[in-house]
């Protein structure tokens, strides 16, 4: 297969990552939500057996944050989802079909509770937030929505957990499977959560603070040796092996959550309210 050089430009976004992985070795890139995405560090397969085996940590920064908050806020997450988050708590990540008024797909993002009435929709590939700003203003919603300065970076892997308590002491090695809570690095708060796009174990830094970010990534790497770290990236084969779907690749706008076998995440008895919710129970 012939290799093409890709045209970066403002519309292909960086991030804060980009230079540090290029002198890493990364090989090749996909495009994400308008941004870079490392697609490969050399050959997958042997990233693949190294992800199993190690610890890597991985520019996932195209993963963007759609952050809704106000009185209203809680009422236009859950319109556009069709899991039920009326139980949904503080600190707590949750896996959430987005769903339109045909019922079809619009995105599978993680979404954050970060308090009462602000969230964070940790969005794979396609434009969510003009789908929520064009029903907060449809429906009058008293809403701020915006995509915060976030680059996100993933430290996936068995070891991720030996790597994570050297950096941030045993208490992160305590949080539970998508939950989250903010850690000190150096005099900077980053949010974490243990989550992440492998079924290999670790965590997500939330960077809002893009410096510490920076300092946080090459600390990884100086402490890590003894972990044998090396820098990654969601990888083809461990993540269809661990069966966890890629928006725009193995489901889209055409498919219902019945159809990509996410009926844990719908819940069509209770009484919230979301788009789509007559079509579904109807497929
Ligand atoms: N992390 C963050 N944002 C993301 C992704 C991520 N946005 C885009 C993309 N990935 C969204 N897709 C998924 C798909 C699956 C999971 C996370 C994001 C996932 N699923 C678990 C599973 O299938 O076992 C748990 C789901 C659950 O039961 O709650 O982790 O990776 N920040």
């Amino acid at each position: 297969m012939k290799n093409y050089s890709i045209a970066k430009s403002r519309r292909l976004r960086s991030t804060p990552y980009t230079s540090r992985i290029e002198k890493q070795g990364v090989t090749a890139y996909t495009v994400y939500n308008h941004m870079l995405l490392p697609a490969a560090f050399g050959s997958i397969e042997e990233s693949y057996h190294h992800l199993k085996k190690d610890v890597q940590v991985w520019d996932v920064a195209a993963e963007r944050q759609v952050e809704i908050s106000g009185k209203d806020s809680a009422k236009l997450v859950q319109l556009m989802t069709c899991r039920d988050l009326s139980k949904s708590k503080v600190g707590r990540c949750y896996y959430c079909p987005i769903i339109d008024d045909n019922g079809n797909l619009i995105n599978d993002p993680v979404i954050l509770k970060l308090a009462e009435d602000k969230w964070w929709i940790s969005i794979a590939d396609s434009d969510v937030i003009f789908f929520a700003k064009g029903l907060a203003t449809g429906n009058k919603f008293d809403v701020k929505i915006l995509e915060p300065k976030v680059d996100i970076m993933a430290i996936q892997g068995p070891k991720s957990f030996d790597l994570m308590e050297k950096v941030f002491s045993k208490t992160i090695t305590e949080l539970k499977f998508f939950g989250f809570n903010y850690f000190d690095y150096k005099g900077t708060k980053h949010l974490i959560a243990r989550s992440g796009w492998s079924k290999q174990g670790g965590f997500e830094v939330y960077v809002e603070n893009t410096a510490s970010g920076q300092d946080l990534y090459d600390h990884l790497f100086d402490v890590g040796k003894e972990f044998n770290v090396k820098p990654g990236c969601p990888n083809l084969m461990e993540r269809i092996e661990s069966g966890l779907l890629s928006y725009g690749n193995d489901f889209d706008n055409n498919d219902n959550p019945f159809e990509c076998g996410f009926e844990k995440y719908v819940n069509l008895d209770s009484d919230v309210v979301f788009l789509g919710k007559e079509k579904l129970k109807k497929s």
